[in-house]
């Protein structure tokens, strides 16, 4: 858990300060203060269950296997990066191989894809659960809502984890719902719901695992509520002025990652010096990953038909076109 929150923490460290020097075109989002949900959570699946990560949660795609070097390979948009240059983020991902379903900007979208992937999943009698996430403000959505309620009426296994973080962009909460707390909104639909701390990683795997281990003995879709604060701003051209300075510096004090290698040292678990060891490695690791990913050369212009349609019809498309 520590070693997947630092690393998460160095990949987005990094793409900011590439994202500061020009390097990175378009946005470029960061998870940071929020790492503990992306992990936490991750790792209380098992290696078939299938997870569609959202833009803060590239500790997500790290737990899954992805490596720094492919994160940043596929910020700076280069061809070796697992979308091959087609995305400067973090749309990418390899249901096959890493059971991870791309990210899809379009918020609450995500919510019935997965819903419809728990019950194909169940419909083949595979033991298989689906997680992705949802902000505060993307519980607004009509997707949100139209795929609670079908994943409820067709008990499928799905885990949706609402990152609570108080800001949508620039809307605060109170702002978007009257509700206090989001996860409420799941008995609508009869399902239950949990809310946590999303900043204690141990609390979020133990929530996490125990729905997980529910939907996955037949009970039906389950809804977390993980309380976080965005520590940046929407992406990084947003300074987030219009966030409370004491709001943010009250949070600060709440960092997930500091304060899990508080709690390790406390706890005799790790030795500072030990802690210190994985987290220079893992600068190394970041350093290396960035080397290797400004070294990377970008897509040729024909790779962007790659991909995008299936083969057979880019021929057919060709054979139209070329024919007067
Ligand atoms: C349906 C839809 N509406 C608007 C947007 C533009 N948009 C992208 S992120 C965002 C704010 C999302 O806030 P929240 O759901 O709380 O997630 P957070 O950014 O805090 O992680 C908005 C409005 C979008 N991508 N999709
Ligand atoms: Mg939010």
């Amino acid at each position: 858990m520590q070693t997947f929150m630092r690393l998460q923490r160095a990949v987005e460290d990094r793409a900011y300060a590439l994202y500061r020097a020009g390097k990175i075109s378009g946005g470029n989002f960061s998870g940071r203060g929020q790492e503990a949900i992306s992990v936490g959570t991750t790792l209380a699946l098992e290696s078939g269950d299938k997870v569609a990560p959202m833009i803060r949660n590239v500790g997500t795609v790290l737990v899954r296997g992805y490596t720094p070097a492919e994160v940043l390979l596929n910020y700076l948009a280069k061809s070796g990066g697992p979308s091959g240059g087609k995305d400067n983020s973090t749309h990418f991902g390899d249901v096959a191989a890493k059971g991870v379903v791309s990210c899809i900007s379009m918020l609450g979208t995500l919510v019935p894809v997965m819903a419809g992937m728990a019950l194909a999943a169940k419909l083949r009698r595979e033991p298989i659960v689906t997680m992705t996430y949802i902000g505060d403000g993307g519980t607004s959505t009509g997707d949100f809502h139209e795929g609670l309620n079908f994943a409820a009426v067709f008990r499928a296994p799905l885990v949706l984890i609402i990152e609570n973080n108080g800001w949508a962009y620039s809307t605060p909460v109170d702002r978007q719902t009257p509700v206090k707390d989001l996860a409420t909104k799941a008995s609508a639909y009869g399902i239950p719901y949990a809310i946590g701390d999303g900043n204690d990683v141990l609390e979020v795997y133990r929530l996490t695992k125990a729905f997980v281990d529910e939907a996955r003995a037949g009970g039906g879709p389950r809804v977390l509520e993980l309380k976080t604060m965005r520590l940046r701003g929407h992406a990084q051209h947003d300074d987030a002025w219009y966030v409370p300075k004491d709001q943010l510096e009250a949070w600060k004090k709440k960092d997930p990652v500091e304060r899990f290698e508080g709690y390790l040292v406390q706890t005799g678990i790790m030795a500072p010096e030990e802690i210190e060891a994985v987290n220079v490695k893992i600068e190394r690791e970041v350093e290396e990953a960035e080397r290797i990913a400004l070294a990377a050369p970008y897509p040729e212009g024909t790779d962007a038909l790659k991909g995008v349609f299936a083969d057979d019809s880019i021929v057919r498309f060709r054979r139209w076109w070329e024919e007067p």
